[in-house]
């Protein structure tokens, strides 16, 4: 599999977790948001869509994490990503949609280069829209979490979730723009206990190969 990603990127982090828990050795394919790599003719040849990531397996593209991360836990079942039950998966979709459709999309690169450029907010306004955004959609899942998390390692039940995948790189995000986290002290328990297993830091930003 080949994986067209870009360090910073929380979207791809996710997968990165994913393929990493899955086992799944892959091929990282960067593209350089700085460089508008990721909306290049060639990249949107291959994904339409022009966001990062796309997983390619054996010539088919696929895009949006979260059916991405479906796809690897249909094809490559153990450990499950999402519980058996079918309200135990209703509640894990919940949480990850809750960071990959509430909070994350009115952070991505593209909005923030929108508030700067075409209606001229300053930096402090941009990183306080930021935080808000954060702030608002971290209090719904905070208590979701202390509903659903049976010893505060994981956010549904005691095992690694496709939630999970979502917490850790919107963690990564508040604290790049310096959000307070004080008021969640589950989601940075949960964060603290998958930080330290081995998928995940292996995903994380500053390691992966365009980092440097
Ligand atoms: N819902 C998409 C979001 C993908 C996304 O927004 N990716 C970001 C990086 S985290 C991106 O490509 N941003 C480029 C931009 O905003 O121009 C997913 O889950 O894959």
């Amino acid at each position: 599999m080949k994986l067209y990603t870009f360090f910073r990127s929380s979207a791809a982090f996710r997968v990165r977790i994913a393929l990493n828990v899955k086992g799944v050795p892959y091929e990282s394919l960067p593209k350089v948001f700085a460089k508008h790599e990721h909306r290049a003719a060639d990249y949107l040849a291959v994904n339409p869509q022009g966001l990062i990531p796309a997983l390619d397996v054996d010539g088919n593209v696929l895009s949006q994490s979260l059916a991405i991360i479906e796809y690897l836990d249909e094809t490559h079942p153990r450990p499950p990503l999402l519980p058996a039950d079918p309200i135990g998966r209703a509640n894990v979709r919940s949480m990850a949609l809750a960071i990959a459709c509430d909070i994350h999309p009115l952070n991505n690169l593209r909005v923030l280069n929108y508030l700067k450029g075409p209606l001229q907010h300053d930096e402090e306004t941009i990183h306080r829209w930021y935080r808000h955004w954060i702030t608002q959609g971290f209090a719904g899942l905070e208590a979701q979490a202390r509903r659903f998390s049976a010893r505060q390692r994981y956010l549904f039940d005691d095992s690694v979730s496709m939630a999970d995948l979502c917490l850790v790189p919107q963690i990564f995000n508040a604290r790049r723009f310096a959000t307070d986290l004080s008021a969640f002290p589950t989601l940075l328990a949960i964060t603290a206990h998958l930080e330290s297993l081995p998928a995940f830091a292996a995903a994380r930003p500053e390691v992966q190969p365009d980092a440097k």
